[in-house]
């Protein structure tokens, strides 16, 4: 019967004979796809799946060179899906290489949930420049940070779940190896700007150790309490002198438009975790002279949203000025969601921040990534990231070589540009909330406060055997097993995931 055949299309593909020829060049690709049966394609007569350029491999022999063909899979996408995107493969030219290695620049607002902005969804935030990027490149809708700013910085520079590598909160152990180190080593200009809070208690971290040539940091060892207005901020090992006309983020921002100009001749690597849009809530150098008092705390937020994405697009132009968009990988994401103090529209409910709970609120956070011309425009994945994947995918984007330690990361390079990769089953998450209430629902082990889940885009199981839908936001109601088929494959696939973790983690300092 035609549909259990296996589909079997053979192609020898013959390379033009380079100019100065030595021996005629013979490539043989072969694909196999997973799951695609023979009635998938058009060629055999399926009218629904629109595979036009495997239809015409089948009528060719000469099929043209094709290299850089990694093996799909991916078991949760339809036969359709399946179908379209190898054939979107085989349309799509080899793309050269290019000229240097990409820089990356790393953008991390500090407590936004992806409620926040525009392109996720916002009609009351403010993010013009974002929702641009967005709109010209790649979009993640499922990108998960931790609850709160340590366990995301740690995980997001490091690949590593917190697992293996927390330690308390404010703190990097400077035993780990970071993404800086990485881009250092691979011989990128490597700059940080904005926050640090990594350096509590002992053998913790510093900048120059982390793998940055140069830095610009509040909450820097020598630092004192003020990120925004009259800020103070620890720039190369000097304190820089501010007064109160001077705004943190125009600061960090001018640092690191500085930082591309004197490095737009080199392969560069640029981390910018923003001090905005933490509280204080305070009104920004673009705030009307409105009346404080009632609601002030909202409209400065909103004013502060719309302020981080102004920071975001002045980096924008610095690359546009010299002509490094193209040679460029801009990543955008948060490291948490939002403060709980806020209550925000979001289409038709008003939305209380969740920063610090295990919730959706608490973790969801927005992915944008923009590189003209290899990141096309419009691409919107609903594949999983973890924080931990960050590393993976810059040293994918760059060819920097991986640290040799255990990493939980993988890269979404491939989404990025539109093909399928290897999407995520699933992400693990372990949280050892300071915020005790965080704690109260799912905390575990060292004297219940330990909270570890796996997700995926549908459920949510915690290690204590509690299972709800992602949809479920306040997670109210927990699904029994049993309860229904789907939930139970979900709770299997989840567990057995929970199940390839470590039980304790290997760094925690509990205090
Ligand atoms: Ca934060």
């Amino acid at each position: 019967m035609l549909a259990s055949c296996l589909l079997l299309l053979v192609g020898v593909a013959v390379a033009a004979p380079p100019a100065s020829a030595q021996a005629r060049v013979e490539n043989v690709l072969f694909i196999i796809s997973d799951d695609l049966r023979a009635n998938a394609p058009g060629c055999y007569g399926n009218k629904v799946c629109k595979t036009p350029n495997i239809d015409a491999l089948a009528q060719r022999t000469d099929a043209g060179q094709f290299t850089n063909l990694a093996g799909i899979s991916g078991h949760r996408a339809t036969k359709e899906r399946l179908a379209a995107a190898m054939d979107a493969r085989l349309a799509k030219p080899v793309p050269s290489a290019p000229q240097r290695p990409r820089n990356v620049i790393l953008i991390m607002a500090d407590d936004s949930a992806a409620d926040n902005y525009g392109c996720y969804g916002s009609t009351f935030f403010k993010t013009p420049r974002l929702d641009a990027l967005a709109k010209t490149g790649a979009r993640f809708r499922h990108c998960y940070s931790s609850a709160v700013c340590t366990p995301s910085r740690v995980k997001i520079m490091t690949g590593r779940s917190g697992i293996r590598n927390y330690t308390m909160f404010g703190k990097l152990d400077k035993d780990e190896i970071t993404f800086g180190t990485m881009m250092q080593q691979a011989g990128h200009r490597t700059a940080i700007a904005g926050k640090w809070q990594l350096h509590a208690g002992k053998n913790s971290s510093l900048a120059p150790g982390c793998g940055f040539d140069s830095y610009c940091l509040w909450h820097y060892p020598g630092t004192t309490r003020a990120r925004y207005w009259n800020p103070s901020i620890m720039r190369d090992g000097k304190l820089l002198e501010t007064t109160k006309e001077d705004y943190g983020p125009d600061l960090f921002t001018d640092y690191l438009i500085e930082f591309i100009k004197k490095n737009k001749d080199q392969p560069f690597f640029a981390y910018y975790p923003m001090v905005l849009v933490h509280d204080p809530f305070l009104r920004t150098p673009d705030s009307a002279p409105a009346e404080q008092g009632r609601n002030a705390k909202l409209r400065n937020y909103r004013d502060m949203m719309n302020y981080a994405d102004k920071c975001v697009g002045r980096i924008v132009d610095a690359l546009d000025e010299h002509g490094l968009r193209e040679d460029t990988v801009l990543i955008f994401t948060a490291d948490n969601g939002t403060g709980r103090g806020l209550t925000y529209p979001y289409r038709n409910e008003q939305r209380k921040g969740e920063k610090a709970y295990a919730t959706d609120g608490g973790t969801h956070a927005p992915l944008i990534v923009s590189c003209p011309g290899t990141v096309p425009p419009g691409t919107v994945s609903d594949d999983l990231v973890d924080f931990s994947d960050m590393m993976p995918t810059i040293a994918d984007i760059t060819g920097a070589k991986l640290p040799d330690v255990e990493l939980d990361g993988q890269s979404f390079w491939p989404q990025c540009r539109n093909e399928l990769g290897e999407p995520r089953q699933w992400i693990y998450q372990y949280y050892f909330p300071k915020f005790g209430p965080a704690a109260k629902a799912h905390g575990q082990g060292v004297r219940g406060r330990e909270v570890a889940w796996v997700q995926n885009q549908h459920y949510k199981l915690y290690r204590d055997g509690t299972l709800y839908a992602v949809k479920d936001r306040h997670e109210t109601q927990p699904i029994a097993p049993g309860a229904n088929s789907t939930a139970d494959a979900a709770r299997a696939l989840l567990q057995g995931a929970l199940d390839t973790m470590p039980a304790k983690a290997a760094k925690l300092r509990a205090r």
